[in-house]
């Protein structure tokens, strides 16, 4: 049975594609649709053709699993110019998302139609890749440069609303009409003397867009786009079509297609595509582990982390109660989470109302007692195992039978919480990330006798409150935190080699990282942990603590910072330093850029295969998609595993032996056989 079949409904061909689970353009999808079209243009008692999709979405791109593999035609551009090339008019009819060589494909029809729940985007970008079937010519064709320009660029899907206010869409119909409704428009246009073809369309590029067009977007909008070679790419192909005819424009698309498709990117990203969905699927769970109801949640804290993670099920429409010790706490609190809201609603993410709603939902309390009815309830706690213990404890003898009993713990261990429980088999750990209701990542943390429909329950609720969820085993650190340890041993010990702080920071912020070790350093406060009576200038952090080098918030640390928080290198921090090194007895080294940062990144490799070798993590792409979400690796470079995949394990294991690291048997016997960590 051919993925797409069409019907004749009177004078109308309703060509209909069915290839679950997101309708992807592979071979057989584009060969259906030329074969379709053909079958058309061959027809007399077709008059005209609709195009439209089975199942949850329109087509969601092309198939990005046949990339890099041999190309078997007919290719998308020849599909899409066919359907464009049609005497009989083409309607797109869309529902879900049309995204990529979806939307190329619906820019080839003639007519576009949509549910109001669609989303219309190219976000090839994010693949580092630009829409290489024509997107980059007909969108601005169709809509405009200047509304064009954002959504290759920067690739977010917009709603089908939006789209029709641009012109992109023709008309929106109900949900449940959208066959026939593609059907009647087709119908009412057959008439018409002449349909819109988008490659032919010059009504909507705008007149004298320049250079300074272009350069202040690239000022504006692609600041936080920086290390990534797409977007400059999707800029110059959108700036062909201001000024190059179809035909040069497409070439130009080709030409930059070709090269970002071949590029480490580009392969990098695809693979961070695809371990994020790789990351939902649990190791020795049955199919049908059943999840578990989560109608209402409770939280122990209301901090920083209390508060963020209440957001979470807050904005998912799920109501949370909020417990604190104090009056004063929770207050602040409860207020925090309001300015949050009212802050990102200025930013246009909420509406007042849904403001309103998200509050409404949210039950501040002091009596524990209040979350004997929750599904589930996470902790979020001082650090420490005592104080967990008898928090779960107490929880335990609360909280109705049969609900989830959860730690926002960093580090500690689980197993330990669990077992103060008379459900063990109903504790786990949920390890978000500061701040909370921001960062994407979530630790769930599987104990020893984590039940799996809790563990299901779990990455279900993940992907409902919008996180990308990593199973992680019991371990100190569990996956991140684990590998960042090493990181920074490796930092202090470079310090103590001479090397600069502002030289190890560099080294990882030119690779594409936010900020390094000792910028993290000032941002917590270098007096975390300092107990200043004992301080007796026994190391750098002691000294700077003493002269009132504490971090951001006495504007010097490691370095010195102006009113705008820029630092600046300290001449009394290298002075410290120094005389740290001599004491020592070290000959002060000096090493390349590459060097500084290898010997920081290679441990932390290293302690992944440890990860992966005791079973902490589920596999590679794991590990990859935690140091994405949480830390800020960069995304370009496909997480530490994969790059270190594409320097080749061999040189990554004679690095570690040359810094005079224990080089992790599972690591080494990958890198003897030539293997990689991602398959
Ligand atoms: N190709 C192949 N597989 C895909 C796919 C695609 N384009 N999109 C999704 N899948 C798989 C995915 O791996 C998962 O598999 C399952 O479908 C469900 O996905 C020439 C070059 C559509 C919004 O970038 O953004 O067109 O894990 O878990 O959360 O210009 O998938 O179940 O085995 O993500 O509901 C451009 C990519 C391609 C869109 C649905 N298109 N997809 O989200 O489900 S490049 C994209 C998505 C291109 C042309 C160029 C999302 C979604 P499995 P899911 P979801």
């Amino acid at each position: 049975m051919s993925v797409v079949t069409t019907r004749q409904d009177g004078d109308v061909l309703v060509v209909t594609s069915n290839n679950p689970p997101v309708n992807a353009l592979g071979q057989a999808v584009r060969a259906g649709l030329a074969e379709a079209m053909a079958t058309a243009a061959s027809d007399d008692s077709i008059k005209a053709v609709v195009i439209t999709c089975e199942g949850r979405t329109f087509f969601a791109g092309a198939d990005i699993t046949e990339f890099g593999k041999p190309p078997v035609g007919p290719s998308l551009p020849e599909v899409i110019d066919t359907i464009e090339a049609s005497k009989k008019p083409v309607v797109a009819a869309i529902h879900g998302t049309a995204l990529g060589g979806g939307l190329e494909v619906a820019l080839g029809c003639h007519y576009r139609i949509a549910v109001a729940s669609a989303k219309l985007g190219l976000p090839e970008v994010k693949l580092g890749l630009l829409p290489g079937a024509g997107g980059t010519q007909r969108l601005p064709r169709v809509v405009g440069v200047e509304a064009a320009l954002p959504m290759i660029v920067k690739g977010d899907p917009i709603p089908a609303a939006a789209a029709e206010r641009i012109g992109l869409v023709d008309k929106l119909v109900a949900d449940d009409q959208l066959a026939e409704s593609g059907v009647a428009f087709a119908k009412h246009v057959i008439g018409s003397d002449s349909h819109p073809v988008s490659s032919a369309r010059a009504d909507k590029i705008e007149s004298g867009l320049g250079e300074e067009f272009f350069d202040n977007f690239r000022e504006t909008e692609m600041r936080r786009l920086k290390g990534f070679e797409a977007p400059e790419a999707c800029l110059q192909a959108v700036r062909a079509a201001a000024e190059m005819p179809f035909s040069d424009g497409v070439k130009k698309e080709r030409e930059l297609f070709g090269k970002l498709m071949t590029g480490t990117q580009s392969r990098a990203l695809r693979h961070v595509f695809f371990a994020e969905r790789a990351a939902s699927k649990i190791d020795g769970i049955p199919a049908d582990t059943p999840v578990l109801p989560i109608n209402r949640v409770g939280i122990l804290g209301a901090g920083t982390m209390g508060g963020g993670i209440a957001m979470n099920f807050l904005s998912a429409g799920i109501p949370v109660t909020l417990l604190e010790r104090e009056q004063e706490a929770l207050d602040r609190g409860v207020s925090i989470i309001r300015k949050n809201y009212e802050r990102s609603a200025a930013r246009g993410k909420f509406t007042a109302e849904q403001v309103e709603q998200c509050m409404g939902r949210l039950t501040p309390t002091l009596e524990m007692e209040d979350l004997a009815d929750s599904d589930l309830v996470i902790e979020a706690v001082f650090e420490n195992m005592d104080v967990k213990k008898e928090v779960f404890t107490k929880l335990d003898a609360i909280v109705k039978p049969g609900a989830i009993l959860a730690s926002n713990t960093s580090y500690l261990n689980v197993d330990e919480m669990a077992a103060v429980t008379t459900r063990p088999d109903h504790v786990l750990g949920l390890h978000f990330f500061s701040p909370a209701n921001v960062m994407r990542l979530l630790e769930i943390v599987r104990a020893a006798k984590t039940a799996p429909a809790v563990l299901k329950t779990a990455m279900a609720l993940s992907k409902k409150i919008g996180k990308v969820a990593v199973v992680s085993g019991v371990c100190h650190g569990f996956i991140g935190n684990r590998m960042l340890s090493p990181r920074q041993q490796a930092a202090n010990a470079m310090l103590m080699q001479g090397i600069k702080p502002w030289e190890v920071d560099n080294s990882l912020t030119d690779f594409g990282m936010p900020m390094g070790p000792f910028q993290m350093a000032d941002l917590a406060g270098l007096d975390l942990g300092w107990n200043r009576e004992a301080s007796n200038s026994e190391t750098i952090r002691d000294v700077l603590c003493e002269r009132d080098r504490r971090g951001q918030k006495t504007g010097k640390g490691f370095y010195d910072y102006d009113e705008n928080r820029r630092r600046t290198p300290s001449a009394e921090v290298e002075e410290v330093i120094a005389g740290f090194v001599a004491k020592a007895g070290e000959t002060p080294q000096s090493y390349s850029v590459e060097e500084i940062r290898n010997r920081l990144l290679f441990p932390m490799v290293n302690e992944g295969a440890k990860i992966l070798e005791e079973g902490m993590a589920q596999r590679a792409s794991d590990i990859d998609t935690v140091w994405i979400n949480g830390y800020g690796w960069p995304a370009y470079t496909g997480g530490p595993m994969f790059w270190a995949d594409m320097i080749g394990l061999d040189v990554v294991v004679e690095g570690l032996k040359s810094f005079g690291h224990e080089v992790s048997p599972y690591l080494a016997d990958k890198a003897a056989k030539g293997d990689r960590f991602n398959g």
